[in-house]
Formats: structure tokens, C-alpha cells, sequence
């Protein structure tokens, strides 16, 4: 099992979900965290195969880079499933993915700011992307899912997206930066009414830097993917508006992947975990 890291909470379920699940199997892990590079990724999933285990499960941090260790994986009748990410490479090079949809992720962030600003007297709404780790299939799909439904809405407009690679202290950057230049949460003279983050971790560290300026995003329309505890609580507290959520529990369906591959038999081409949104309304 290569993983890609324990950037945020939701990293870390998914790790104990999928550790949990082989443990009730009787299935032994020969894990490798990747510390976030694809480097790291790529050396793990070849030493697997010296290792000739029975299945490689991956997540891969970003889509492209795969073809060359999965023909290898191939060469080596070792099947692979992919999880949680997707990848850009030859669908005959792994037996299946499982994981989260994204692109509904996007949208479903897009509906609830579309219902909740039909209940607003502003005809205009500015609207900060904070963008999870660029080039991975997550983030190129919740911000597709969300500009499907956002693009067709004259009212909205993207003032500023930036990259914070799924990373807490990267949303606290990005929100201090533009606190220091503009002197509030606005860029240039315009108001950032929306904001949309693509994960827990960057919406928890955006909050920190209102926080510590004393600002209280009370205009502006907070929206955040994953739905790990402390993006709840915040909820809960008013801080934010909509999280949807992102399920990490991949691990009992993982295992009857793994054990349908083990008995030779061939397992669906996706399979998506079940979702839901939390709202201020709930
Ligand atoms: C989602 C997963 C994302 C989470 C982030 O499927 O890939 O990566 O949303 C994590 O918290 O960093
Ligand atoms: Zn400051």
C-alpha cells in the first residue's frame, strides 16, 4: 500500500480505515508513506513488486507519471488498484479504482452557494478559490464540478485562485498574504464574498489568519470539502457555511476488492464511496 502522506485529518482516517480493514482480514500491509512526493511513490510500488506481494494499492498524489512502474506491476502478474486519486494511463494497466467523485464534490458545493445566495439581496458575488494540490484528479475535479454549475451564473465571478496544496499552513499563508496587501478580505477593492477551499486543513488554516486579524467572516460564505471534526465543530460555531463531505473510510470495500482480485475474479472499473453534505440549515 503506497499512500501519499498525513497531510490532513482525512489523510489520516483514510491510512487507519484501510490498516483497520486488513487487520480484520487477516490481510498484512506493507505500507510506505510517500511524505508527498511521487518519487517516493514510484520506488515503493517497485519495491513491492521485488517483494512480488499479491495486490499493489496506491493512491496517486498527482494524475500523470504511472504508465512505466504499472507496465512493470504488469509484467510482474501483479494486479493494482488505484484509490482515492485518479490517474491519466491505460485502463489496462490496473484492475479498478475506488474512491470519492470529486466532480459531484464540486457541484454539490456549487448548489448549496447558488440556494444560499438566491436568499441574498447582492446582485454580485467575488468569489476565492483555495486550490487542493495541483495536477491531482481531486482538485482538477472539485473545481470543474464546481465551475459546471457556477459558470452558467452571471451573478459570480472568480477573483483570485491559488494553489495550496491541500495543506493547512499553506491556507494561513494564502490568508495572511492577502489580508497584509489589501488590508481585509478583499482583493484589490473587491469584496471576497465566497470562499471556496477544497479542503478541511486550508479552510481551518484561512479561519486561524481571520482569527488572529480579528476578522469575522460573518458576509462572507465559507464553503469546505472533507468534513473532518474540527471543520464540524466550525460549522456548528457559524464560521462556516457548507462542508461536503469526503468519505476516507475506503477500507472494508478496499479488502473485497482485494480479495475479489485474490480469487481471480475481476472487480468494477470505479466504485465510489457515498457522500453527503452538511449545511448551516442541518
Ligand atoms: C480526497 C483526498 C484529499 C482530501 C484532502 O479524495 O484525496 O486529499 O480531500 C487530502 O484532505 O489531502
Ligand atoms: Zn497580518
Amino acid at each position: 500500500f503506497s499512500q501519499i502522506g498525513t497531510e490532513s485529518a482525512w489523510r489520516i482516517q483514510n491510512t487507519k480505515s484501510i490498516f483497520e480493514a486488513a487487520k480484520d482480514r487477516n490481510i498484512e500491509i506493507l505500507y510506505d508513506d510517500a511524505k508527498q512526493k511521487q518519487s517516493n511513490q514510484l520506488k515503493a510500488i517497485r519495491s513491492f513488486i521485488v517483494y512480488q506481494v499479491d495486490v499493489i494499492v496506491f493512491v496517486p498524489i498527482v494524475s500523470d507519471g504511472w504508465d512505466n512502474v504499472l507496465q512493470e506491476a504488469k509484467d510482474a502478474n501483479i494486479p493494482v488498484i488505484v484509490i482515492d486519486r485518479q490517474i491519466n494511463a491505460d485502463p489496462s494497466l490496473y484492475a479498478g479504482f475506488l474512491g470519492e467523485d470529486g466532480f459531484e464534490q464540486g457541484k454539490s458545493a456549487a448548489k448549496f452557494l447558488i440556494n444560499k445566495c438566491n436568499n441574498s439581496p447582492k446582485k454580485k458575488f467575488n468569489i476565492l478559490e483555495l486550490a487542493g494540490t495541483a495536477n491531482s484528479s481531486i482538485a482538477v475535479s472539485r473545481a470543474e464540478g464546481f465551475r459546471e454549475i457556477i459558470e452558467k451564473d452571471a451573478r459570480f465571478n472568480f477573483i483570485h485562485s491559488e494553489d495550496g496544496d491541500f495543506l493547512r499552513s499553506r491556507g494561513k499563508e494564502i490568508m495572511d498574504k492577502i489580508i497584509a496587501k489589501n488590508g481585509g478580505l478583499k482583493i484589490e477593492n473587491n469584496s471576497i464574498d465566497v470562499i471556496f477551499s477544497h479542503n478541511d486543513p486550508m479552510t481551518l488554516g484561512l479561519l486561524e489568519s481571520l482569527d488572529e486579524h480579528k476578522i469575522l467572516p460573518k458576509n462572507t460564505i465559507i464553503i469546505s470539502i472533507d468534513a473532518e471534526q474540527e471543520s464540524i465543530d466550525a460549522l456548528k460555531e457559524g464560521k462556516l457555511n457548507c462542508v461536503v463531505e469526503c468519505n476516507p473510510n475506503l477500507g472494508p470495500t478496499l479488502m473485497d476488492l482485494v480479495q475479489k482480485i485474490s480469487a481471480g475474479e475481476t472487480i468494477p472499473r470505479s466504485t465510489y464511496m457515498q457522500e453527503t453534505v452538511f449545511t448551516e440549515d442541518d
